[in-house]
């Protein structure tokens, strides 16, 4: 929603992308490099080596819409499963980020239009030169940035 929020999110992504494959974690011998890669040709599931959003979509809907659900729960002060302007604003969102998030204009936001719109400043954040796609430099800046 927010820009801190979605820097929380983005930091517990990185997590996630850290523990996709945490089973050679304990080893110590392997390369961080060789790791990077293969998480990255994991996400990468039509082999172009750059992730587009429906990659990138999928994976995290696997991963942390659990996360994202929380956080529209806490968000969601009257219970009636929809973000109003003044729900959200208690988060710093503006009304900008707001209508943004609003892709229907029904003047509030769903769990399904939050998450988009999280996803995709998430997203647009990894995309360093903006070109739709997230190449493996881009990928690993994001994994170093933490
Ligand atoms: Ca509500
Ligand atoms: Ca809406
Ligand atoms: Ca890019």
């Amino acid at each position: 929603m927010n820009m801190k929020s979605t820097l929380l999110i983005l930091s517990l992504s990185v997590s996630a992308f850290a523990l996709a494959d945490n089973s050679s974690g304990s080893e110590g011998t392997i390369d961080q490099n060789d790791m990077l890669v293969d998480e990255f040709n994991f996400i990468d599931q039509n082999r172009s080596d750059t992730v587009d959003f429906n990659e990138f979509y999928a994976f995290m809907m696997d991963s942390d819409i659990r996360m994202l659900q929380l956080e529209f729960k806490q968000a969601d002060r009257n219970k009636d499963r929809l973000l109003s302007f003044d729900e959200a604003n208690q988060f710093d969102a503006t009304l900008e980020e707001f209508d943004l998030a609003d892709e229907d204009r029904s003047g509030h936001v769903d769990l399904e239009e939050f998450a988009s719109f999280t996803l995709h400043s998430m997203f647009n954040s990894a995309d360093v030169n903006r070109d739709q796609y997230v190449d493996l430099p881009e990928f690993k800046l994001v994994q170093t940035d933490e």
